[in-house]
């Protein structure tokens, strides 16, 4: 394999910006361009998990000072001999030198070719060097320490686990239809049936955290309505910390739908504040009061603001109508008025309820409580093992419904062969989940949708 070099920090100024060479010659083509100060050693003689202080030449010409990071192979994030020179940050500083590793016989790294060298070369599986990719993006804790478990192991080792089991199921089949004559304790189908069931379970806790999670590394698309003036705007404001919306005591202030990121605990919400739905004659405001409706049926996450110092009108009952209770918080917004709003009314069908006052902050805490327990944050366990992509959730949902159907024929009593067959095609799709039983197509597709230099 030919020897890559890329910027792997990213573009822009910063105190420091980094090269990364990997491959064999990684030593040879990094003492081309990297002179160490101390005048005799060479990168080439040095042994991993050292550092020299030097200068970086191209065509007789200095171009910055930096340090050298030699890591011998197979001690290495690829697995390969890598350098990596740490120089100036800075978009032009980076790129020289970049273009003088390149000079001296590195090739251009494609998007994640380090971390795909690091799956050819056995450092990881593909499950682990997915997470590496949801490490980068994370943007809470939470995200933080399930892309960091996934990385290590956890989720590959329980697919191992599934898999084990599986082949053992397999392997006493096989036994004992090849070998009926032989002293093979009898497969009871009962015995089978709560093995292949306790498997389906394992299987299904994986796949129960893939919304959770995609929630927390996605975001969650959240929509802001409720009549005009109700204060949709400034809890918009409140939220994301700054002037996001206008904000005025005129009915119909907002138009056009506002939207923002803003991160409740660990949850990023795709926010979106909306026109307040009424019936209006006014050409502008309709189109806005027709967007807000669509943006609450789209969202995954409504939150139906109501004037509380006021009775419950016909207007946000409609808004009620609109919405899904699993899914929706309801916002007593101006609490510091007094409450007039007669709760019990509305509280059986939408249990969901945040008392607030968006202008002194009142409710807040409680809002981010509701919002975790919606989204369910609060039930997944950080140490567990959950899948982060959709490639893995469509594998897992067909093993699933492999050994359902093996369950089936065990119970229709068909041959124990056809239920072997089956057992060994979930074998075959869990091992593309680690790697092993992939093609080339599929873990190209993977890393290409890495950033270059990671
Ligand atoms: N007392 C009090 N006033 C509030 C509160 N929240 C908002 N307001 C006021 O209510 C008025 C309307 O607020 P907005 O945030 O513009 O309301 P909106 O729902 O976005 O209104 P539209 O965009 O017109 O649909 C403003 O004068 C706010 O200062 C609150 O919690 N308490
Ligand atoms: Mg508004």
């Amino acid at each position: 394999m030919s020897t890559i070099a890329a910027i792997s920090t990213p573009k822009g100024m910063g105190g420091i910006g980094v090269v990364r060479i990997s491959g064999e010659e990684a030593m040879e083509i990094a003492d081309r361009v990297f002179k160490p100060f101390d005048g005799v050693s060479c990168l080439s003689s040095m042994k991993g998990y050292t550092a020299k202080y030097g200068k970086i030449m191209s065509d007789q010409q200095f171009i910055d000072d930096a340090v050298a990071l030699v890591f011998k192979a197979p001690h290495s994030y690829t697995g390969e001999n890598v350098v990596e020179i740490s120089c100036h940050g800075g978009l032009y500083l980076t790129r020289e030198v970049l273009r003088a590793v390149l000079k001296a016989g590195a090739s251009t790294a494609e998007p994640g070719e380090f971390t795909k060298r690091a799956f050819l070369n056995g450092k990881i599986d593909l499950s682990q060097a997915e997470a590496v990719m949801d490490l980068i993006s994370a943007r809470s804790r939470r995200a933080n320490i399930l892309a960091f478990n996934q990385r290590e192991g956890v989720l590959s080792k329980k697919i191992n686990d599934v898999k084990n089991q599986l082949l053992e199921i397999s392997a006493q089949i096989s036994a004992w239809v090849d070998y009926p004559e032989e002293d093979i304790p009898e497969l009871h189908s009962t015995h089978l049936k709560e093995k292949l069931e306790a498997i389906i379970q394992k299987v299904e806790s994986m796949i129960k955290n893939y919304d959770v999670c995609s929630a927390l590394k996605q975001g969650v698309k959240t929509s802001l309505v409720g009549r005009p003036n109700v204060g949709k705007s400034t809890i918009m404001n409140l939220i994301s910390g700054f002037e996001r919306s206008i904000v005025t005591d005129v009915a119909g202030t907002t138009r056009d739908i506002v939207e923002e990121t803003v991160m409740i605990g660990d949850i990023p919400l795709l926010l979106s504040d909306t026109a307040g739905i009424r019936n209006t004659e006014d050409t502008v405001e309709k189109i806005g009061v027709e967007k807000a409706k669509k943006c609450l049926k789209a969202a995954d996450l409504n939150i139906v603001v109501f004037d509380s110092s006021s009775k419950l009108t016909p207007e946000d009952e409609d808004i009620l109508s609109l919405c899904d209770p699993k899914r929706t918080v309801l916002i007593l917004n101006k609490i510091d008025l007094g409450l007039k709003l007669d709760k019990t009314k509305i509280s059986t069908y939408f249990p969901k309820i945040v008392e607030m006052s968006a202008v002194n902050g009142s409710g807040l805490e409680k809002f981010k409580e509701v919002v975790e327990e919606i989204v369910g944050v609060s039930e997944i366990d950080s140490s567990q093992s959950v899948i982060s992509n959709e490639r893995q959730l469509i594998i897992l949902q067909k093993v699933r419904d492999i050994i359902l159907s093996a369950l089936k024929e065990l119970e229709r009593k068909i041959t124990l062969d056809a239920i072997s067959i089956l057992l060994y095609d979930s074998i075959n799709l869990l091992m593309e989940l680690t790697g092993k039983n992939v093609t080339e197509e599929i873990v190209n597709r993977i890393f290409s949708q890495f950033c270059v230099g990671k």
